[in-house]
């Protein structure tokens, strides 16, 4: 997948490309990142990237011309398929099932705004589709398109270790995660639970999804409303 980033602040998507698995990924070639900076479109001695509102108020906007530019020099990077994506307070929320969604785009154009937003002709002339990644306003869009490339990423054949990885993922059933236990098998006066020292895996796979159902319920029941359960999943809530 090609990832094109569109970003006054390049630099801080180091965090994903230079780390962890999203790093291995690009080192790999299975994802292949590009930048384009509004700032390298300006064309006045201090380079302005910022413009006022109309209508007056607190602020600034991105100045469109450099940002259309931008967003055209990357569709020349990913071609004429990528799907491009605002990242915005304003977009529908990330979830699983987006995230999944987007990762069997060919390519994405992740545009990042600063200061107070967009102007709303670019986004509708060039926007496919406006992202947010919660209910909380953050300074500018970088950190969003960063945890859209994470969550996007992890989706894509060969990125985790094996290939059942992204789909044994808490989530991917609709459901929170288990707890998990490492050593020692006491700590702070807590065993680890005695089924999973048992070596029936069996057993073992129907505790964890016993306990992810547990913890769903209780933490989460938003999760489960219109969810439909398995047999196996009634058989376990009746036990
Ligand atoms: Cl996608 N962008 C910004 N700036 N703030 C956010 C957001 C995105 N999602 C939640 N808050």
């Amino acid at each position: 997948m090609h990832i094109a980033l569109v970003s006054l602040f390049p630099e801080m998507f180091e965090a994903v490309t230079g780390h962890g698995v999203t790093g291995r990924a690009v080192t790999q070639g299975l994802v292949q990142i590009s930048h384009s900076n509004p700032r390298d479109y300006t064309t006045d001695k201090h380079r302005t990237v910022d413009d006022r509102p109309y209508g007056g108020g607190p602020g600034m906007l991105m100045k469109i011309d450099p940002l259309q530019q931008a967003i055209a020099a990357a569709r020349e990077a990913t071609g004429d398929s990528a799907r491009v994506i605002y990242l915005s307070p304003q977009g529908q929320r990330l979830d699983h099932g987006k995230a999944v969604a987007l990762s069997q785009e060919k390519a994405l154009i992740l545009v990042a705004g600063r200061y107070e937003g967009v102007d709303e002709r670019l986004i509708e002339a060039e926007v496919d589709e406006e992202v947010s990644i919660g209910d909380y306003v953050l300074s500018g869009g970088e950190l969003a398109a960063m945890v859209v490339i994470d969550a996007v990423t992890r989706h894509l054949p060969g990125v985790l270790g094996h290939e059942l990885s992204a789909q044994e993922d808490s989530y991917a059933d609709g459901l929170l995660d288990c707890p998990h236990y490492t050593r020692p098998e006491e700590y702070q006066g807590k065993p680890v639970p005695e089924v999973l020292l048992s070596g029936n895996h069996a057993l073992i796979r129907r505790w964890r999804l016993k306990q992810a159902l547990g913890r769903t319920y209780e933490r989460r029941p938003d999760l489960l409303e219109g969810r439909a359960s398995t047999a196996e999943e009634e058989e376990l809530l009746a036990e």
